[in-house]
């Protein structure tokens, strides 16, 4: 959770726009927690994720027109990817135009950043082992 700086925004005040818009947008940034069984959990513009005991899967959906609005979001967080259980579907349209999701694995080798362009659109722990065909790619998660 945060306050945000609406960027690219432009108001209107008089011939001199060299005064920033005083403009804020508040994120709310979700917990969800799946706990046993097999869970379908899904981050919307970034949220932590805990698949827990189970074969869980993991959405990741991000609003690109709210990009193009100007709004940023955190990266979404999965805490507990198990890659003998687990699975992470990227809703297709979260992906910037022409681009395929790209894997970093973190220094460390703990864990992976899913990346579409050079946003990054989830953080994966555990998820070092991850290639682009691991990923599904659903044209929508709703
Ligand atoms: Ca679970
Ligand atoms: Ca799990």
């Amino acid at each position: 959770m945060g306050l945000k700086d609406v960027t690219g925004a432009r108001c209107g005040n008089g011939e001199d726009d060299t005064q920033a818009p005083n403009v804020e947008q508040t994120t709310h940034r979700d917990t969800l927690y799946g706990g046993y069984g097999d869970d379908l959990i899904t981050a919307l513009n970034g949220a932590d994720m805990t698949g827990g005991a189970g074969e869980d899967t993991f959405g990741i959906d991000v609003l690109t027109r709210d990009w193009a609005y100007g709004f940023e979001f955190e990266a979404a967080l999965n805490t507990d990817f198990d890659p003998d259980e687990d699975s992470i579907l990227i809703d297709e349209g979260s992906l910037l135009p022409g681009t395929t999701p790209q894997i970093v694995v973190w220094d460390d080798g703990t864990g992976c950043d899913i990346m579409t362009g050079d946003i990054v659109l989830a953080r994966v722990t555990g998820g070092q082992g991850l290639t682009t065909a691991d990923i599904g790619r659903p044209p929508s998660l709703y």
